[in-house]
């Protein structure tokens, strides 16, 4: 087992006016900070055995702390005050254990008292277990008595009941539990424990029913038995006879490894070696592991104004601000007290992001560089990013009060930069005026050059309309030229051809004209076939030489008749 842990003073108590210091400290922080808490405290009468009982419950959940207690007798020094171990990990969730200072110390006036139970009732929104450890001979069910008034004192002087809450306390009610840790010289088998809590219960339910009906309105439901809610379980932490070997041992063991060794060696002479009380240490430090197994299978973890479980950070809020009201007079109310929490818990967060915030929005301003009304908009955009992150309530006085905060915060840090600001802003507006003239500029010469790029294709359009215009005419033309040339070296054959067929033609007619004369009577005037034959062959010759020259075609007019 590793060394010992410092006990961590979390509040101290003025003795000259009952004042309640807070003492801020590293308890609350690290990884473990947002993580769900299970507070264990354990209260009680003075000299009740609480700081002992811590040290060990603290090694026996594996975070051993060195727990000031005091030693018996005219050098009795109390513990004042809160202290607390670290945050332990255990059994899968993360615990504390605080030690409180006792009630009927013999130094502390009314006021003080009367802090002590301050404590005790902002302790009683935030722990899941209570431990009262006791040191009488006997329990009975009067002894029930000073935990009922403990609370009803808490509920109606200073704290008031959640006014949700109606009836007894569920077992999954946000209430602590109740553990009663009897210091006695009786070791007591787990069994008996239930039994005897039950007797408790059942003796005080005859004698004093509105006792039980506080209990059971205060704490969690731990078991029923015999039809009857039980709402706080009991157990005995063997008292050793050896009160000043005890002591010795705690004050100087080097290790608490080694004070469990040494305790568990403890021997109770006085006793049987059969009987189990003759190993008394051993019986002792059983009845501890006893107390953490209990404290494992009662705790829950509470939960605060908003719903959420409770962290070391929440815890050091309610600790810090509760403080601050239950300085002032009571009773408070515990909706005023969280939202109390939350107010100091999200102005908190929200002064660190205004703070980083404001830094870089210094940084811009210094370097003059331009971008300070950029840095201001995503500056201020990250803070209204991380106030909607806190999720308070709608409407709640929480919000209400964080929002004001965060705006009269803000405008106080980016207040100083308002004529850099301005000054940029109408640097800005300037330049973008020009930008704008430059760009209409632009955007005129861009139209300029649109319009003679149009002008120019226009032009080019009609220049090529002209040249396919041109070649359709040099097409036309040499089209024209191939006839002409076709013409010019065919017509005499196709005049030829076409005078062949006349010839023929009329040489056949002519003979169908002489056969029909010689049938019908006097020959026709037309001249003789052989002058006609002739002529023929005459202009045959006459061809014939044409085509042998053909320029001279057509032969003159006179040629032809012949
Ligand atoms: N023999 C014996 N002595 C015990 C036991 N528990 C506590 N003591 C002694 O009782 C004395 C007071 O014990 P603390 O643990 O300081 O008691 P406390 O309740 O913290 O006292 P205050 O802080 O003054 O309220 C110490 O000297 C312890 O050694 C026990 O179980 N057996
Ligand atoms: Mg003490």
């Amino acid at each position: 087992m590793s060394a010992w842990n410092e006990a961590v003073e979390m509040f101290r108590v003025r003795r000259d006016d009952g004042q309640i210091e807070f003492i801020d400290n590293h308890l609350y922080e690290g990884p473990v900070s947002k993580l769900p808490l299970h507070v264990v405290a354990l209260f009680g009468i003075t000299s009740g055995g609480k700081s002992t009982a811590c040290r060990f419950l603290s090694c026996s959940m594996g975070v051993p702390t060195d727990f000031p207690s005091s030693t018996i007798g005219p050098q009795h020094e109390p513990t004042r005050g809160l202290w607390g171990s670290p945050v332990v990990d255990a059994d899968g969730n993360r615990f504390i254990i605080l030690d409180i200072e006792g009630f009927d110390n013999s130094e502390q006036d009314q006021k003080v008292a009367e802090a002590v139970l301050k404590l005790l009732a902002l302790l009683s929104e935030v722990t899941s277990v209570f431990i009262q450890v006791r040191r009488t001979p006997t329990i009975q069910a009067s002894d029930l008595e000073y935990i009922a008034t403990f609370v009803s004192q808490v509920r109606s002087t200073l704290l008031q009941r959640p006014v949700a809450a109606k009836g007894d306390a569920g077992p999954a009610d946000n209430f602590p539990a109740l553990l009663i840790a009897h210091v006695m010289p009786l070791h007591l088998k787990r069994g008996e424990q239930e039994e005897k809590a039950l007797e408790i219960t059942k003796q005080a339910l005859a004698s004093q029913p509105e006792v039980i009906q506080t209990i059971s309105e205060n704490y969690v439901e731990l078991s029923r038995k015999e039809g009857q809610g039980l709402h706080f379980d009991y157990l005995t932490l063997y008292e050793l006879p050896m009160f000043k070997r005890f002591q010795q041992l705690m004050d100087t063991a080097k290790t608490p490894a080694d004070l469990q060794e040494q305790v568990r060696n403890l021997v109770d002479m006085n006793e049987e070696p059969s009987s189990p009380l003759y190993k008394a240490g051993a019986a002792f430090l059983d009845d501890v592991d006893f107390l953490r197994d209990k404290i494992h299978n009662v705790s829950q973890v509470r939960t605060d104004g908003r719903g959420h479980a409770i962290t070391p950070e929440s815890f050091r809020q309610l600790l810090k601000w509760g403080v601050q009201e239950m300085n002032k007079v009571g009773p408070l109310n515990n909706v005023y007290l969280w939202e109390k929490i939350a107010i100091d818990a999200c102005t908190k967060q929200l002064q660190d992001k205004i703070d980083e915030l404001g830094a870089k929005v210094k940084e811009v301003a210094a370097s003059q560089s331009g971008g300070l009304v950029e840095a201001i908009s995503a500056a201020t955009e990250e803070l209204e990013d991380l106030f909607n992150g806190l999720n308070l309530q709608t409407n709640g006085k929480a919000r209400e009060s964080c929002d004001k905060m965060k705006a009269s915060t803000w405008a106080l840090v980016i207040g100083p930069f308002k004529d850099q600001v301005l000054l940029e802003a109408n640097k800005r507006l300037e330049d973008a005026k020009k930008r704008e003239d430059d760009a209409k500029k632009r955007a005129e010469d861009a139209k300029k050059l649109a319009d003679d790029a149009n002008k120019r294709a226009d032009d080019a359009i009609k220049q090529v309309d002209e040249a396919r215009r041109e070649v359709q005419d040099v097409k036309r033309h040499s089209e024209w030229q191939r006839w002409q040339d076709y013409l010019q070296q065919n017509l005499p054959w196709v005049a030829l051809i076409l005078l062949s067929l006349a010839i023929i033609i009329h040489r056949f007619s002519a003979a169908v004209a002489d056969c029909c004369s010689c049938f019908k009577g006097a020959p026709s005037l037309r001249p003789l076939p052989e002058v006609e034959l002739t002529r023929i062959r005459q202009l045959e010759q006459d061809l014939v030489h044409m085509q042998s020259q053909r320029r001279d075609w057509p032969p003159d007019a006179g040629a032809l008749s012949r």
